[in-house]
């Protein structure tokens, strides 16, 4: 036997104490933790249980762990200078809408859902999905595509906020984001800034700061960051970050001269009964029910004829309840409220003050 086949099986017998694997993964971080994907995992697209045990662990402790090394660089490069050409014909639509305002330069733009763009790679991926299905159960169910994409210029802030604020099962896990990073990330091109842990730390109606919005109260903020701290982190292009749909979070300006792109697909599990669909080209259809192995495709609207998707609608409802959807219009965002009431007001007029984010409070000295 060749040396290196021994160093091998030696490196791969798996060691146990007191029963319990001692589990042997790339990783590196504690806020958030970053696990690596090895270059076999890459290309044979299959999970080590080990990786899995890992993304389980800081999954269900922080609501949002990384995974690198996920996705071959070249369709990230190449999806990107995609969606930044669009960016500029997206910008000049109607119904566009900045995410809390035209400051903070955040949109959300759907990716290409031409044949040529669905690449498996990004909306399937083996190693996502293996998480997804242990997670949420079997045939997790596909169900939003969409990304934030934050514009250079970009000068303010998100507020902090949970993505969803209706009254959420009390069951770990019935939904969640993969963010896909096409480009490498950090606080200079406006990372996502997250709250690890926040995703199970309060109860909905108490951490809120008023009913129909996922905002987070100042004195909750000041109080969380005690315990951990929000943070920016470096994310590498191509890497998935995994987000519990409670977990607080913010979009951040992005100081550079180029877009920073995340894409946002959410899966949500069966037995939820998530009402919301996302739109995909009926020519796709036999394909991907062949090949995007694991998951449901209930959630999918499929579409006669080629879709541009810089003119569909940002649709959305995470809920468990059909009429609560938030439906974009050149009127503006409508939702419920909107519906009742003839007047698109979400997501307009409040600002974001320093009552919306975290201020480092000063140490008193005696
Ligand atoms: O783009 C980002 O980093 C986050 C945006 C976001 O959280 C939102 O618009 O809800
Ligand atoms: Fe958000």
């Amino acid at each position: 036997m060749a040396p290196s086949a021994i160093i091998d099986s030696v490196e791969s017998a798996p060691k146990y104490v007191d029963g319990a694997v001692i589990t042997n993964v790339d990783k590196h971080g504690d806020n958030p933790v970053v696990i690596r994907l090895s270059d076999e995992e890459l290309h044979s697209g299959k999970t080590k249980p080990e990786t899995i045990q890992e993304l389980l662990k800081y999954y269900h402790r922080d609501g949002f762990v990384v995974l690198e090394n996920a996705i071959p660089e070249a369709l990230v490069d190449r999806l990107y200078n995609r969606m930044i050409q669009d960016n500029v014909e997206y910008l000049k639509k109607k119904h566009m809408h900045w995410n809390q305002g035209a400051d903070t330069g955040n949109v959300s733009q759907i990716p290409p859902l031409e044949p040529d763009w669905l690449d498996r790679d990004f909306y399937a991926n083996p190693h996502m999905i293996r998480l997804c299905e242990n997670l949420l159960g079997p045939k997790p169910e596909l169900r939003f595509i969409n990304s934030n994409v934050s514009c250079p210029g970009g000068t303010a802030r998100q507020a902090v906020h949970s993505d969803v604020h209706h009254a959420w099962p009390e069951i770990p896990a019935w939904g969640l984001v993969m963010n896909i990073y096409l480009q490498d990330s950090g606080p200079e091109n406006g990372v996502t800034e997250v709250w690890c842990g926040t995703h199970t730390a309060y109860r909905q109606k108490e951490q809120q700061a008023t009913v129909d919005r996922g905002w987070i109260k100042k004195e909750y903020l000041q109080k969380q960051a005690k315990v951990k701290p929000p943070v920016q982190p470096k994310v590498r292009k191509g890497a998935i970050c995994f987000r519990d749909l409670r977990l607080w979070h913010a979009g951040m300006p992005n100081k550079s001269d180029k877009h920073r792109i995340m894409l946002a697909i959410d899966y949500f599990a069966q037995w939820y009964q998530c009402p919301m669909t996302t739109k995909l080209p009926l020519s796709m259809k036999e394909k991907i029910e062949r090949e995007w192995e694991g998951i449901s495709t209930a959630g999918v609207e499929w579409i006669d004829g080629e879709i541009n998707s810089l003119d569909v609608p940002f649709y959305l409802n995470m809920t468990q309840d059909p009429e609560l959807y938030l439906l974009q219009t050149e009127r503006g965002f409508q939702d419920h409220k909107g519906r009742q009431t003839g007047q698109y007001k979400f997501d307009t007029g409040t600002k974001v003050t320093d009552q919306n984010y975290w201020t480092p409070e000063v140490e008193q000295t005696a």
